[in-house]
């Protein structure tokens, strides 16, 4: 089942947050908060899908607390609906132009907070389900190459502050082009796949990424490990890829799919580029292959 949805009602008056849960508890996980230093606490803690915000409250008002949201990248792209008994369109239109996505108008009317919030709620789920596939390679479910990117850079910002270690990994499926040649090209994707899924399964920290390159290759991005441990992992991804025994006559390494890797691991130095780690890895990539594949390097 899926899970349900959550709301965060903020409001400084009780009974106000009494009437809008009553509304909206039977289809939805309410959590709340009576003021904005408290709303933006539990906006952190509980991540709700949708908050609706009371604008008139002693201490930090709703506009306050909205600003506040947007600016901060991981709560940005929480929906806020105002609710407000303020009336003018002035105190509407500032509402919106500080990124709240409605506003609604006390005494409220259940149907239409009800339907207000399903529509915004749905419209997030679009963006999240569209966010997802825009990083995700469609034949793998691996991350794609996006994904990897935005990942390197996030990664060189944390390693340029605690100087921890950093290990990439690039694989690439030997002797490909022959396998699509002798198997047709759907094979070559099923293929793919299942080095893929190899892949995934040898690479589980939280923190490791795994993704498809390009056309047969992957890379793996692993935080905190160290070079020894990096090979380690990579000699695990060869034998396992050589253990699926995927038949493959065209292959001079073995009669089945073999894949060959190449291994760097980056510490802390001023002004790191991500790039230069994939071209490192690249490298050792390339004399994998020069040693007759099958093979890791680093
Ligand atoms: P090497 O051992 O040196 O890596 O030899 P190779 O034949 O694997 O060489 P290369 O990496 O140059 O060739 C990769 C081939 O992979 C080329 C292309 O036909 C095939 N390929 C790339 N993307 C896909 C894909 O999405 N599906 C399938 N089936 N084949 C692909
Ligand atoms: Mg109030
Ligand atoms: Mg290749
Ligand atoms: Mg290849």
């Amino acid at each position: 089942m899926n899970q349900r949805s959550v709301v965060l009602i903020v409001d400084d008056e009780v009974s106000n947050i009494e009437i809008l849960s009553a509304i909206l508890e039977d289809d939805y996980e309410i959590c709340f908060a009576t003021s904005g230093e408290e709303a933006l606490a539990v906006a952190r803690s509980a991540s709700p899908d949708l908050v609706l915000l009371d604008v008139l409250m002693p201490g930090m008002d709703g506009y306050e607390v909205c600003s506040r949201l947007k600016a901060d990248p991981v709560l940005a792209d929480l929906p806020v609906i105002f609710t407000t008994a303020l009336g003018e369109q002035a105190a509407e239109l500032r509402g919106l132009e500080l990124g709240a996505i409605d506003y609604l108008h006390k005494p409220v009317s259940p149907v239409i907070v009800q339907a207000r919030v399903r529509n915004h709620l749905e419209m997030k789920r679009m963006r999240d389900e569209l966010a997802q596939l825009a990083v995700t390679d469609a034949l793998t479910g691996l991350g794609n190459r996006r994904r990897l990117e935005t990942t390197l850079v996030r990664e060189a910002a944390r390693l340029a502050l605690d100087a921890a270690e950093l290990s990439v990994i690039i694989l690439d499926i030997d002797f490909f082009k022959r396998f699509n040649d002798s198997y047709g090209h759907s094979a070559g994707d099923r293929c793919i796949a299942m080095v893929a899924a190899t892949l995934n399964r040898a690479v589980h920290r939280a923190s490791d990424l795994a993704a498809r390159f390009g056309g047969e290759e992957f890379a793996c991005i692993l935080p905190g490990t160290s070079h020894h441990e990096a090979m380690e992992v990579a000699r695990t991804i060869r034998d396992r890829v050589r253990g699926l025994g995927i038949p493959h006559s065209g292959s001079e390494t073995a009669p089945f799919v073999t894949v060959s890797l190449g291994v760097a691991t980056a510490t802390c130095f001023p002004g790191l580029d991500p790039a230069n780690w994939i071209k490192a890895a690249d490298a050792q990539l390339y004399l994998a292959k020069a040693a007759g594949r099958n093979a890791v390097f680093g």
